[in-house]
C-alpha cells in the first residue's frame, strides 16, 4: 500500500467552474497536495496516458474529450491514498455513485465524469510520472 495517488479534474468539471469545489472536497477528505498543474493535453498525449484502454470502444471518445479543454492534474498524499480517493470520487458511472462523492455531485455521465483517480499504486506512480518531474513535487 502506498500513500500517493494521481488525479485529474477533467475538462467538464473545469468548464462547469468546479475546480474550487472539487479541491475543497479533496482537502476536506484529508489529502495533501504534493504536485499540481493546470494545463491542456494534446490528443496524442491523451492517447499515451490512456494507452491501457486502447482496445476499448470508448478510447476515441475518451481521448478526444480529455484533450478538449484544460484540466487540473495533481499528485495527492494520504494513508491508503488510492483506495480512499476511489471512495471519495465514487463509481465511474455517476448514476451509480454514492451520495457525497465527487462524481455524484459534479459528474454528468460515464464519459464526462469530472475526475480521474488512479486504480492501483503502480498506476498512480506511472500517471504521476507522466505529468510531473521530481522538481515539481513538494
Ligand atoms: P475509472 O476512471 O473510474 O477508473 P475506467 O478506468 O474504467 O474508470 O475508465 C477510464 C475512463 O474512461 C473513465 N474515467 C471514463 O471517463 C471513461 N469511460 C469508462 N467507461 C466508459 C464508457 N462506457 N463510455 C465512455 N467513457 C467511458
Amino acid at each position: 500500500m502506498s500513500n500517493r495517488t494521481f488525479t485529474m479534474i477533467k475538462p467538464d468539471a473545469v468548464k462547469a467552474g468546479n475546480i474550487g469545489n472539487i479541491l475543497q472536497m479533496i482537502n476536506a477528505a484529508g489529502f495533501r497536495i504534493v504536485a499540481m498543474k493546470y494545463l491542456q493535453i494534446t490528443k496524442a498525449q491523451a492517447e499515451k496516458f490512456y494507452e491501457v484502454h486502447a482496445s476499448r470502444p470508448f478510447y476515441g471518445e475518451l481521448t478526444e474529450f480529455m484533450s478538449s479543454g484544460p484540466i487540473v492534474a495533481a499528485i495527492l498524499e494520504k494513508d491508503n491514498a488510492v483506495a480512499d480517493f476511489r471512495k471519495l470520487i465514487g463509481a465511474t458511472n455517476p448514476a451509480q455513485a454514492e451520495e457525497g462523492t465527487i462524481r455524484k455531485k459534479y459528474a454528468a455521465s460515464v464519459g464526462e465524469n469530472a475526475v480521474h483517480g488512479s486504480d492501483s499504486d503502480d498506476n498512480a506512480a506511472i500517471e504521476g510520472n507522466f505529468f510531473f518531474s521530481g522538481l515539481e513535487r513538494f
